[in-house]
Parts: structure tokens; C-alpha cells; sequence
């Protein structure tokens, strides 16, 4: 093979390899994803919390989108938490970077509650989705009381 071509397939590799790939122009940049990311998850979440509460009438395709919109967006602020972060926003407190896998626990805790909010969205019970806006919710305050400003 031509020398180029070895050096294209390198490049390829490295590409498709998450953490080779430097995301962020800069460490605000990372922040501001983050940031960006959870204020669209307080957007839908808090539709579905209206919802839960009565306050919002139930209409079961809405919330569906929701619940995906939901489960999708919980997999995401992560990528926007790499240490050299650390000193950036003060909401974020230092103790993410300390407590490493106790944060970690709390994100894999969100994507598991929002997935199950997901399938109950799909029942498109009411009182499943209660429920699980309810774990939710439980799943989002604990990170906060430990980890947020
Ligand atoms: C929301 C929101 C949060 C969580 C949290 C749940 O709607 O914006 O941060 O729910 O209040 O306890």
C-alpha cells in the first residue's frame, strides 16, 4: 500500500477512537456543553414533571418525545466534566474531580432512571410515568446535593 494511504487509515483509527478525539476547542467550550446540555434536560424533564404533577395535560406522544429526549440528553454532560474543567464554573463543585466514582455511580444511576422513564413513557401509563418521573427526579437531587453549587 502507498505510504499516504497507511497514513489515512492511521488517521481513521484514531478518528473513530473517543478518546483520541480531542472534543472541545478549549475548556470553556466544554463547560458551555455541558451546561447547554442540562438546561435542554430541565426543558424536557420539566414538561414531564408538569405532566406528573397535573399541571400539564397528558398527551402520551408528547411525553414519549419527552422520555427519549430525556434518556438521550442523560448520556451526554459527561464528555463536558474532563478535569482540566475543574476551576471553570462554580456550580460545579470540586468534589467531582475527588469523588471520581461516586459521580460516575450518579451518571450511570440518571441513564438507567431515564431509560426506565423511557419504556414507561411507551406504556404511555400514567401512573408508571409518575413513578418513574418520581426516580427521576430522586436520581437528579442526589447528584446535585453532592455535586452542585
Ligand atoms: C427538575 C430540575 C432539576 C430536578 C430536580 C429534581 O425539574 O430542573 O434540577 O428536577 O429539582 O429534584
Amino acid at each position: 500500500m502507498h505510504p499516504l494511504k497507511w497514513l489515512l487509515v492511521c488517521g481513521v483509527c484514531l478518528g473513530a477512537n473517543p478518546v483520541a478525539w480531542a472534543q472541545f476547542k478549549n475548556d470553556a467550550e466544554a463547560v458551555k456543553y455541558r451546561q447547554g446540555v442540562f438546561t435542554a434536560m430541565k426543558v424536557h424533564f420539566g414538561r414531564l414533571s408538569a405532566v406528573a404533577q397535573g399541571k400539564l395535560t397528558f398527551d402520551a406522544e408528547a411525553t414519549k418525545r419527552d422520555a427519549q429526549i430525556v434518556h438521550l440528553l442523560s448520556s451526554m454532560p459527561w464528555l463536558g466534566f474532563g478535569e482540566s474543567t475543574a476551576t471553570l464554573s462554580d456550580k460545579a463543585k470540586p468534589e467531582i474531580w475527588v469523588d471520581r466514582d461516586k459521580f460516575k455511580q450518579g451518571t450511570v444511576n440518571l441513564e438507567e432512571k431515564t431509560q426506565m422513564l423511557a419504556q414507561a413513557a411507551q406504556s404511555a401509563d400514567l401512573e408508571k410515568i409518575k413513578l418513574a418521573v418520581g426516580a427521576v427526579g430522586k436520581s437528579c437531587k442526589s447528584c446535585h446535593d453532592t455535586f452542585r453549587n
